[in-house]
């Protein structure tokens, strides 16, 4: 971004020296560089929207609005000329300087201070360093002190330390993506040693900032920033052959996804007027990367470290204490006023669904469908909104079929609206930034706003506009939006359709949207989503859930020690668990905590093992499973609410389940056996072995 600088329609040219423009530079906008700044403003640099098509010498910027001490005020999109700019060079932030005696001391004293509080981020952080400040403009060479912080996670700097990179230049090149706030100080041009970056953190000298990436809050604004991102880590291939949305896409994502290949871009879809996106999630890899994260544990641990100290443990306690910590470090949604989803309208006539690329994954669907629309509604009393991922059908050139499922919110937002006999206003919003798709899907209790969780996940607020012709919002930056009303009442037969399931999900009567507007952006890309029997592309999305709310689970079992939901199961039908067992029928309790723990209430089978089986280890888990177990004895048999999709039940919505307790049994339970010993080798004979291992000439 910084050497060259997309103007015009796409094509890149070099701009004049002065305009290699870095995120961290202030620019001072005057008539010059557009008539609307009749009143100049200070303006700091986000980034340039290189992605924005405009007139050659003109160009789009992200960035904040300054007051006259330069503390942001307003984040905008400004529309500029370059031969308008000026670049105000900036003094060095007061903390480059070198720190003096007392200076440094009073650092470290408030290193040692907020390691008692544990919370360090609070406490050592500079105030230029906070987040909205942008940080400081770092350059190659300086001294950086990171902690393990939010997006500088304790595991990445465990492994540079263990890798020996450090800022006397040790260990070779290492790239770190941090947010601002895992940034403990800069030391430009010193030798770093004296940097207070606190346990657990390190000091790395700069090679050079990455730029735009680095000094946004998040990495993608919108699906397009996502799909070039992937690209850019060979973790997307385009095809660019016509291929049929009715079924070919379908069995090619399929063997794909089974291979543990790419995310796919279907360039030329032979129905519909758009490129589709699939396999975005495929891989834990890919939504890790979705959610701008090395790995997805480092989300729950986020959450896990805000529960201990502040929250207490109450009967509500997972889902309450989910909502706190959304609301003390959550962003909430912002709303904008003009929105690239907007770019392009059609209303009344000229709306039409075939413009979109739906898919047919199977033979047997009862037609096309559109798998990854954000469902947005709102309580028809309260005005409480909801976002919720539910299939589509296309049952003609303007309604839908809505797969709203019984347990569903915005099932109950219906159900409302039908008895005060009123229509339901809904938008739909297709090929959201990643963060957000992923958002719709997770198991969120109706008074948590997925928006405010998306925000906390994203560390950044998403920006939403008003639709056109409904009164809710969509992000500004989605790809595609339909907006229209449900009418009370009114009923369509939807499915078949091959689920996740493995299954074809019998045809069932479900709500049916009018849509009356369709707004996209000018080059929209589609996003879809293939499902059936597991393996499929839905298991990053579940392993997400799992890996995010395990900590809350934790919560509110704390004799959880681990969980395992096998994509095989389809998340809901078998749960592996670990506990830390200390009296009788302890595994019991646990299984009926989780039979009455919010969406885990669908689970059918829960497996108890001891907290020393890897419940990720497969043939650890059925070695306990088959072999400790006395089925008359250690077997709970229930009933109770079952998946709205579940076909083995022998009627639709309630059905058997089983816990097996596959601990050790103690005397309390009435084992009084003695529980055998398992066999171990003795250490010596290990040691013994490990050092005479090549002298045998076995391998
Ligand atoms: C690919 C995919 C497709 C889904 N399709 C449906 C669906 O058709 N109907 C449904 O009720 N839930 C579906 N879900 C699950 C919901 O998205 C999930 O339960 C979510 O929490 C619903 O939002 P809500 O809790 O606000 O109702 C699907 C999930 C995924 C990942
Ligand atoms: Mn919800």
């Amino acid at each position: 971004m910084n050497a060259l600088v997309r103007v015009g329609n796409g094509a890149a040219r070099a701009a004049p020296a002065e305009m290699r423009l870095r995120a961290g530079n202030v620019l001072h906008l005057t008539r010059a560089a557009s008539v609307q700044f009749h009143q100049p403003i200070m303006f700091r640099l986000i980034r340039v929207k290189d992605d924005w098509t405009t007139f050659d010498g003109w160009a789009w910027l992200d960035g904040y609005q300054l007051d006259t001490k330069g503390n942001a005020v307003a984040r905008r999109s400004v529309f500029v000329q370059w031969a308008g700019l000026r670049v105000v060079p900036q003094p060095r932030p007061a903390h480059s300087e070198r720190a003096t005696r007392s200076e440094r001391a009073t650092r470290s004293e408030r290193a040692t201070r907020s390691e008692r509080d544990a919370c360090p981020e609070r406490a050592a952080v500079p105030a230029e360093l906070a987040p909205a400040s942008l940080g400081p403009a770092l350059m190659s060479g300086d001294a950086v002190g990171l902690s393990p912080m939010r997006r500088c996670p304790a595991n990445w700097i465990s492994r540079y330390r263990r890798r020996g990179v450090d800022h006397r230049g040790g260990g070779g090149p290492a790239s770190v993506r941090t947010g601002w706030d895992g940034v403990q100080e800069v030391d430009h041009r010193g030798d770093g040693d004296r940097l207070p970056w606190g346990p657990g953190g390190v000091g790395l000298r700069l090679v050079r900032d990455t730029g735009g990436m680095a000094a946004r809050g998040f990495p993608y604004t919108d699906l397009k920033d996502f799909l070039k991102t992937l690209e850019r880590e060979g973790e997307l291939r385009r095809v660019s052959v016509p291929v049929d949305p009715t079924l070919e896409i379908s069995e090619i994502v399929t063997r794909t996804v089974r291979a543990g290949g790419p995310a796919l871009l279907f360039e030329r879809p032979t129905r519909g007027e758009m490129p589709v996106a699939v396999n975005l999630f495929g891989t834990e890899k890919r939504m890790a990367m979705a959610l701008g994260v090395e790995s997805l544990d480092e989300i729950g641990n986020r959450i896990g470290e805000m529960l201990k100290p502040e929250l207490p443990i109450g009967f509500s306690g997972m889902m309450g204490g989910l909502g706190k910590v959304m609301q003390l470090k959550s962003m909430p949604p912002k709303k904008v006023r003009t929105a690239p989803c907007q770019q392009v309208v059609y209303r009344g006539d000229d709306v039409d669904l075939n413009r979109l690329p739906g898919l047919q994954v199977w033979p047997g669907d009862g037609g096309i469908f559109h798998n990854f629309g954000l469902t947005h509604t709102k309580h028809p009393e309260t005005g409480k909104r909801n976002l919720g991922l539910y299939r589509l059908q296309q049952h003609s050139h303007n309604t839908l079929g809505m797969h709203w499922q019984i347990h569903k919110n915005s099932t109950a937002h219906h159900a409302v609206a039908e008895r005060l006999g009123q229509r339901l206003p809904v938008a739909i919003a297709i090929g959201c930034d990643p963060v957000v798709s992923y958002a719709s899907s997770a198991p969120l209790p109706a008074d948590i706003d997925e928006y405010l969780f998306a925000g906390f996940l994203r560390g950044e607020r998403v920006e939403m506009v008003d639709c056109l012709t409904v009164p809710l919002q969509v992000p500004a930056h989605a790809q595609v939006v339909l907006e229209g009303y449900i009418e009370p009442g009114e009923r369509l037969p939807e499915g078949p359709f091959g689920d996740h399931t493995g299954f074809y999900t019998p045809v069932e009567p479900f709500p049916v949207m009018h849509v009356e507007t369709m707004t996209m952006q000018r080059d929209p890309v589609y996003h879809s989503i293939v499902t059936s029997k597991p393996p499929q592309e839905d298991h990053g999305l579940g392993k997400a859930t799992e890996r995010i709310f395990a900590p809350l689970l934790r919560f509110l079992i704390p004799d959880i020690v681990d969980y395992n939901l096998p994509s095989a199961g389809v998340f809901h039908n078998c749960a592996i668990v670990s506990i830390r067992k200390r009296y009788p029928k302890h595994a019991q309790k646990v299984m009926n905590a989780i039979w009455g723990a919010h969406m885990m209430s669908l689970t059918k089978l829960i497996v108890i093992v001891d907290e020393d089986c890897d419940v990720h280890d497969y043939q650890e888990v059925a070695f306990r499973a088959f072999g400790n177990v006395d089925y008359s004895r250690d077997l709970l048999l229930t009933e109770g609410p079952v998946d709205h999709l579940d076909h083995a039940s022998y009627q639709q919505f309630w059905g058997g389940k089983a816990g097996v307790d596959a601990t050790r049994k103690l005397p309390t339970e009435g084992y009084t056996r003695g529980w055998p010993e398992e066999m171990t080798m003795s250490p010596e004979v290990v040691a013994l072995v490990d050092k005479r291992w090549k002298e045998y000439g076995v391998r």
